[in-house]
């Protein structure tokens, strides 16, 4: 039987919104061997910061130095159809409202809470980019089961619920919730399916290969190879979440993110186009900021390149032209060749940036 503070802890993270939550003592997460490797093997592309967090995500009492324990947090995002701009799919989790913001004011309130009630004193919350390794965390504290995609899965929600922690001074007997006693047994449905071979082992993803980090976070040219296998995929990449058969009878949670309005009537020739002002507008409060507008706009160049649409070259053209970023010019040179190589106007427009 949880003590009454366990139980009040828990009762609080509920009634913030959180799905799933679950008490553990603060340890080292199980998987940091795997993080260290992971680094060495320079599978983390250029996030640097990955680097930079090594030691604090491999010893999370080096970010509360008083922590006793860990207050592990999921809050499903499951929506039935993958988001589509015109021309373009965008991963689920970035369909509406940033998650960051929104399970950010979360976190605080609740870690406010927590205080208030004097159930903790020291305490700090993160989610996503903070200096600790979630889905290991979480197995641990009984959220979910780690997968052979590298995601955390839940026999609800499948992939489809993000995380976040709180790590606290109180201590606490626990895991609260008991681990989740599945696994993906011989199913290798996701390793099968990701065109760009980025799930190079069971349970190993290397960043380079993989869709979602090219189109989120590299910030310069996406590698050529990898170009005609991006299926479609303006932002993200749920290709290893969509085909889990854990992820297919869930529920559906569309209202609490919402949909953007950018993703119902922003088309690649437009997205291609989009002024820094513009940009910024459009898409104010959405995840897709992230890339930036050249990352975006190159993205959209490249999805061109490979399915053109009906439109013509002319964005392609203009962005090859006038775009302020040599990467998008670059990506606008990529699709003009392949898709409208044929084309004389779209031959001197090339001949004339070659020279
Ligand atoms: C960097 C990062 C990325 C990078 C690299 C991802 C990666 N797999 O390494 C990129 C940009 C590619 C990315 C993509 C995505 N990400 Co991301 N990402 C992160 C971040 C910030 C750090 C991840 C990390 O440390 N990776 C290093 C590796 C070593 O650790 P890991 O990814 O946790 O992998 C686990 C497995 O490798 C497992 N493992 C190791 N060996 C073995 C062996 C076997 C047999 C098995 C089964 C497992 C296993 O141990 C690790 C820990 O549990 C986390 C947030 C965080 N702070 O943890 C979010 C996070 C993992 N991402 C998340 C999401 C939603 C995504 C995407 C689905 C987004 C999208 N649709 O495009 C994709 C999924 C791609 C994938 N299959 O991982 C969620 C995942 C939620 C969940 N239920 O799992 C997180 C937790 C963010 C959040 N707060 O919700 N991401």
């Amino acid at each position: 039987m949880a003590s009454p503070s366990t139980q009040r802890i828990l009762e609080l993270a509920h009634a913030e919104g959180f799905d799933l939550a679950s008490l553990a003592p603060l340890t080292a997460p199980p998987r940091g061997e795997e993080y260290g490797r992971y680094l060495d093997a320079g599978r983390h592309a250029d996030m640097d910061w990955m680097e930079r967090s090594r030691e604090r995500v491999q010893d999370p009492h080096k970010t509360l130095p008083a922590g006793r324990s860990i207050l592990a947090l999921g809050l499903g995002f499951s929506r039935p159809e993958a988001p589509q701009t015109p021309g373009g799919t965008v991963a689920r989790y970035a369909a509406g409202r940033d998650y960051h913001n929104l399970v950010g004011k979360k976190l605080k309130r609740l870690t406010r809470k927590l205080r208030e009630e004097e159930l903790v004193s020291e305490a700090r919350w993160i989610v996503d980019a903070g200096p600790i390794l979630e889905r290991s965390h979480a197995a641990q504290a009984g959220l979910g089961f780690e997968s052979k995609a590298t995601n955390l899965l839940h026999p609800l929600f499948g992939p489809w619920f993000f995380l976040a922690e709180i790590l606290i001074d109180a201590e606490v007997e626990g895991p609260t919730s008991p681990p989740v006693d599945i696994t993906c047994g011989t199913c290798t449905a996701c390793l099968d399916a990701c065109p760009t071979g980025a799930l190079v082992a069971p349970g190993e993803l290397d960043a380079r290969l993989c869709i979602s980090y090219q189109t989120i976070e590299n910030r310069g040219t996406i590698p050529e190879e990898l170009r005609p296998q991006l299926e479609g995929w303006l932002f993200g990449c749920d290709i290893c979440s969509e085909v889990c058969p854990f992820g297919h009878d869930t529920p559906n949670l569309t209202e609490r993110f919402g949909l953007h309005p950018a993703l119902e009537h922003t088309g690649l020739e437009t997205l291609v186009d989009l002024s820094e002002e513009e940009f910024a507008k459009v898409f104010e409060g959405s995840p897709l900021r992230r890339p930036g507008r050249a990352g975006l706009a190159r993205n959209a160049a490249l999805l061109l390149g490979n399915e053109p649409g009906d439109k013509g070259p002319d964005a392609l053209l203009h962005a090859l032209a006038a775009d302020p970023s040599p990467v998008v010019r670059e990506a606008a040179a990529w699709s003009l060749e392949r898709a409208f190589g044929e084309d004389a106007r779209v031959r001197a427009a090339l001949d004339q940036v070659a020279r």
